[in-house]
């Protein structure tokens, strides 16, 4: 069976003019192998209308797997993100100026739902492929959280069967000279790393973790 892999990255935000997130992943739009096909769309970064973007695509597209990508400046690593909060808290204004704080995102849902796509396994392989990796317990408050939470919550509210989860990326070597970040790593390496996750979570139905198994 042919999997549907749908892929989003996020507009750019707080000031900057590109996001990694969607110049890696506008790369890989149309990208096919014999068992998955990946589809990308860009999300605006603002709570709410991203949820609502992704959830439609998701409709639209019934993808088997979604995986959402994000940028988090200052970070050395690609960050496989393992929880998903039912929580905005914004420490900066969206692109439509909205900065919610303390704000339940759906009240009928958990407190939390954990990534579905193969964390632990992805992570070891991006390692073993040679791309600075790590598992992370959370990806904050804002939007790039909003949208991970609204993929779970959407496809248990409507029984889609889709494995869902997050990546976020550092930035890239141009944002960090502007930002005088120690932290950046190339467009290459980070469309490489987003391969692995996709070919990863298309081809691990069982993760390192519900194996029983650790990171090491
Ligand atoms: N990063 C932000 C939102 C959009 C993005 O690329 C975040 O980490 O929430």
């Amino acid at each position: 069976m042919t999997h549907t892999v749908l892929l989003t990255g996020f507009e750019p935000f707080g000031g900057e003019s590109i996001n990694p997130s969607w110049e890696a992943v506008s790369r890989l739009d149309g990208w096919t192998e014999t068992d998955f096909r990946v589809v990308t769309r860009c999300l605006p970064c603002e709570f709410g209308a991203a949820a609502v973007a992704l959830q439609r695509h998701m409709d639209e597209i019934r993808p088997e797997c979604v995986i959402a990508v994000g940028q988090a400046g200052g970070t050395t690593e690609v960050r496989v993100e393992r929880v998903a909060l039912n929580l905005d808290d914004a420490p900066i204004p969206d692109n439509a100026g909205l900065q919610p704080v303390d704000q339940i995102i759906a009240s009928d849902g958990p407190m939390a739902y954990l990534s579905t796509l193969p964390v632990k396994t992805i992570v070891h392989e991006l390692r073993a492929g040679g791309i600075p990796a790590t598992l992370s317990l959370s990806a904050g408050s804002f939007v790039c959280n909003h949208v991970f939470f609204a993929a779970l919550h959407h496809a248990r509210s409507t029984g889609q069967k889709v494995r869902a989860g997050f990546i976020h990326t550092p930035y890239l070597p141009e944002q960090a000279v502007r930002m005088r970040s120690a932290a950046s790593m190339d467009l290459n390496l980070i469309v490489r790393g987003l391969r692995i996750a996709v070919t990863v979570s298309v081809r691990t139905p069982v993760d390192l973790c519900e194996a029983g198994g650790q990171l090491n």
